[in-house]
């Protein structure tokens, strides 16, 4: 076996809660008035909460405190909380689970490796709580991706050495975390073009192949 462990980047890979990120983001700053639209929305994929507010400010004319910060941050995930709800086994990307479960059968250990500090309850609402060997996310690190720490804290988490693991992200942010611990990636959606990516994933399901 190429890899003996698989990390998965949550938001993108899994699901997508983009639409909700977006959403809750666009009530803060219509409250604030700051522009915020789709494009900016997406330089916040795989950024930390309190990083994707700095960039939504960047288009604030006023000055905010410290506090200020960390309550617009708060407001806006009780908004995505609210969002999340919603949220089903459906919501599953497609592919994923029948990709989770053939890379279980065939002894490959399988983590979460995400940035949010909701990955918790997204996994409940997915019907994958307790699925993971272990899961790592923002509220097991310091230091967001592009910082390796996620993945490294997840491979530690596998028992695994980084060079027997292979992160699956999204975002570039994510692609950058995994060499920075490391580590192979495979990309998929709009990473998957990216020379960062050792693999490029058309479909989850390509995985199979990859890792064997
Ligand atoms: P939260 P991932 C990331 O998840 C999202 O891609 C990113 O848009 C979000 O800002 C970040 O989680 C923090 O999320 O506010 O829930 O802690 O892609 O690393 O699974
Ligand atoms: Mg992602």
């Amino acid at each position: 076996m190429k890899y003996q462990g698989v990390i998965f980047d949550l938001d993108g890979v899994i699901c997508h809660t983009d639409q909700y990120h977006f959403k809750a983001w666009k009530m803060l700053a219509d409250r604030l008035g700051i522009y915020f639209d789709e494009k900016i929305n997406h330089r916040l994929r795989g950024v930390s909460r309190m990083e994707s507010l700095e960039i939504i400010l960047e288009n604030y004319d006023g000055q905010c405190t410290q506090e200020e910060k960390l309550a617009y941050a708060q407001e806006k995930n009780s908004s995505y909380q609210k969002l999340l709800q919603q949220m089903t086994p459906d919501d599953l990307c497609p592919g994923v689970m029948e990709t989770l479960e053939s890379l279980r059968g065939l002894g490959i250990r399988l983590a979460i490796g995400s940035s949010s500090k909701n990955a918790q309850m997204i996994l409940e609402k997915l019907g994958l709580d307790g699925f993971f060997d272990t899961v790592t996310d923002g509220n097991h690190i310091t230091r967001s991706k592009p910082d390796g720490e996620v993945f490294s804290k997840a491979a530690a988490g596998l028992g695994l050495a980084p060079e027997s693991c292979l992160v699956v992200e999204d975002a570039k942010a994510g692609l950058l975390a995994a060499k920075n611990a490391g580590m192979d990636s495979a990309g998929i959606a709009d990473a998957a073009a990216s020379p960062l990516a050792a693999y490029r994933l058309e479909q989850i399901g390509d995985l199979l192949r990859i890792v064997v």
